[in-house]
């Protein structure tokens, strides 16, 4: 069976957040099709958008995983409405958000869904622990790397609360 790469964002920020993206970190690990899953190291980040909400906390996992990008889409949806998650308010506060960042090096389009995710260049939250998992990783469909534009947008607003400590220009810890 083809085994596909695929990079998915996750951020909450109601009902304890940081367990929020662990439980759907888990849900995304124990699906039939995931043959490995990896959490990138997690991020308490401003809320981007309009109004006034809590800070979020934000990851990414790569999985590898045999479902289709539309199913896979399936897959995370079930996991949001499995924790909760209510769509009331555009860009409102969220419980669970999980967002299909990048499948393989595909460039997708359709009603339901977008590859890659058409804000991901804009979203330090995104960028920072994408390039925590997948330092050289590039973006179709031009192939300018992730890491160029996390530079562009800098680490404003964003702290990283993994317990880890990594190399430089990865996740630091406030000493
Ligand atoms: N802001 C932050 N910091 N993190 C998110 O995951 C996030 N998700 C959203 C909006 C409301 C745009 N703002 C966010 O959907």
């Amino acid at each position: 069976m083809v085994e596909h790469i695929a990079y998915i964002g996750l951020g909450s920020n109601l009902d304890a957040p940081l367990e929020q993206v662990k439980n759907a970190f888990r849900a995304l690990q124990q699906l039939s099709t995931t043959t490995s899953a990896t959490l990138s190291p997690l991020y308490n980040s401003r809320a981007v958008g309009p109004g006034e909400q809590p800070d979020y906390v934000n990851a990414v996992a790569q999985i590898h995983t045999h479902l289709t990008a539309t199913a896979l889409l399936d897959a995370m949806q079930a996991i949001e409405v499995d924790q909760h998650r209510e769509r009331i308010v555009r860009w409102g506060p969220r419980t669970i958000d999980l967002d299909l960042l990048l499948y393989d090096q595909e460039v997708l389009h359709s009603a339901r869904l977008t590859v890659p995710h058409p804000e991901m260049t804009l979203r330090n939250f995104v960028l920072a622990p994408l390039c925590d998992l997948a330092p050289n990783i590039t973006l179709p469909p031009d192939n300018r790397a992730a890491a160029v534009y996390l530079n562009l947008i800098g680490r404003e607003n964003l702290q990283c609360i993994s317990a880890v400590k990594r190399g430089p220009g990865q996740c630091r810890l406030k000493d």
